[in-house]
């Protein structure tokens, strides 16, 4: 591939930053409070402008309706806290999981006032995005059961379906709604929306604007994420990740932190079937991290640096020798020209593009050239007080 087209990749490929990924975040043993990290929604956007600005690549956040809409901010301010830092709003992530009455579930609570509560506060994040000008609607639901017996499975799923097609028509022309499937956490026995079948039929059933969200995070062990990806791909139902890295479950670590490869082949998915089809269609690149331990932006930085490292590896794959190894049966052949492309170290490349973009060449060197971190330090100590250890304590 030319210089050139390395380019065409990396200035196509942007990904979208969550804003939880700013803020301080732990395990439900506690949290570990970092003075650096952001407290208020204007501290989020600030510093999620600040990584877009070093890589270039960042241009939208995603946001939590709950967590960065407080009361008495419009739609309007926080978008315009968004443009001032050089961003714009993204993805918009309704919360139906944490009120008291969403104990038994939400759009799958068998009582239909508590559905109702949760679909009207989806009505509002949709509001939300309309303002703020977002095109997605991403949909997470904890709903659940703990225990065999507790409720019938396929009531639920009724309730649900109903619920999520309910939403569908609630939906701008320009809006397109993501189901996001988990096998586990917070249940513990049956997730409701558990696997990318039930997401599937679920976004199918609700409407033409419903897509699949694959976490990365959200498969069991063993489960061959880049399989699910090239099948719903080829279903034109894949509309978006969320991307982090695991090692035993719904970790959230940075991505490419665990197994960098598994990320290589489920980009080699996507380029492959851009190459098959010569169509690619609008895919959510976003990041789904907790940052516990990590500086909050340094992780961030890390996370942009990875994917596009990981997703311009799988772009110089030799498609059309891997069609001729794999018409011949040639496993050895098709399987190194994979490899190859995996083992290349892309950094130069990289390097070379962010130069060209008048970007630095080592995000995370500048950021921690720029003194960046210690002033937001100073600075949110003094708004929030001595929150706890960290970087810059
Ligand atoms: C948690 C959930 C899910 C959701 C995210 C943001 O597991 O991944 O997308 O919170 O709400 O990570
Ligand atoms: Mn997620
Ligand atoms: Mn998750």
């Amino acid at each position: 591939m030319s210089m050139e087209q390395i380019s065409a990749v990396l200035d196509f490929f942007k990904i979208e930053l969550p804003s939880w990924g700013f803020a301080d975040t732990g395990t439900r043993f506690g949290k570990f409070l970092q003075d650096a990290a952001a407290v208020t929604v204007d501290e989020k956007m600030a510093d999620a402008g600040h990584v877009h600005k070093l890589t270039g690549s960042c241009p939208t956040v995603a946001v939590h309706v709950l967590w960065d809409f407080p009361s008495g901010r419009t739609a309007a301010e926080i978008s315009a806290l968004a443009a001032a830092a050089g961003i714009k709003i993204g993805s918009i992530n309704p919360n139906v999981f944490q009120d008291q009455q969403y104990r038994w579930g939400s759009l799958c609570n068998r009582d239909p006032a508590v559905r109702q509560a949760a679909i009207s506060h989806i009505k509002d994040s949709v509001k939300i995005g309309r303002e703020t000008g977002s095109g997605l609607l991403s949909l997470w639901l904890a709903d659940g059961l703990n225990y065999p017996g507790q409720a019938d499975i396929i009531a639920r799923k009724k309730w649900l379906a109903d619920a999520l097609k309910t939403v569908h028509g609630m939906l701008p022309p320009e809006m397109t709604m993501l189901v996001e499937y988990k096998p586990f956490e917070p249940a513990f026995y049956a997730t409701d929306i558990a696997d990318w079948g039930m997401a599937l039929l679920l976004a199918k059933a609700a409407g033409p604007r419903a897509k699949v969200l694959v976490d990365t995070g959200h498969h069991y062990q063993a489960t061959n994420i880049e399989q699910i990806v090239a099948w719903l791909l080829d279903e034109n139902m894949l509309g978006g990740f969320h991307f982090n890295d695991r090692k035993y479950a719904d970790d959230d670590l940075t991505i490419g932190s665990i197994d960098p490869y598994q990320i290589f082949r489920i980009f080699h998915e996507i380029h492959n079937h851009h190459f098959r089809t010569g169509s690619l269609p609008r895919i959510a690149y976003m990041v789904d991290q907790s940052h516990n331990l990590k500086p909050k932006i340094e992780a961030m930085i890390q996370t942009v640096d990875m994917a596009q490292q990981l997703y311009i590896k799988a772009a110089i794959v030799d498609r059309k020798k891997l069609a001729a190894a794999q018409a011949a049966e040639d496993v050895v052949a098709s399987e190194n020209l994979l490899r190859d492309a995996y083992l290349t170290d892309v950094r130069p490349l990289l390097a070379e593009w962010r130069k060209s973009r008048q970007l630095p060449a080592d995000p995370l060197a500048a950021h921690r050239d720029s003194g960046y971190e210690k002033r937001i330090a100073a600075q949110r100590r003094a708004a929030h007080g001595q929150k706890g250890g960290g970087a810059y304590a």
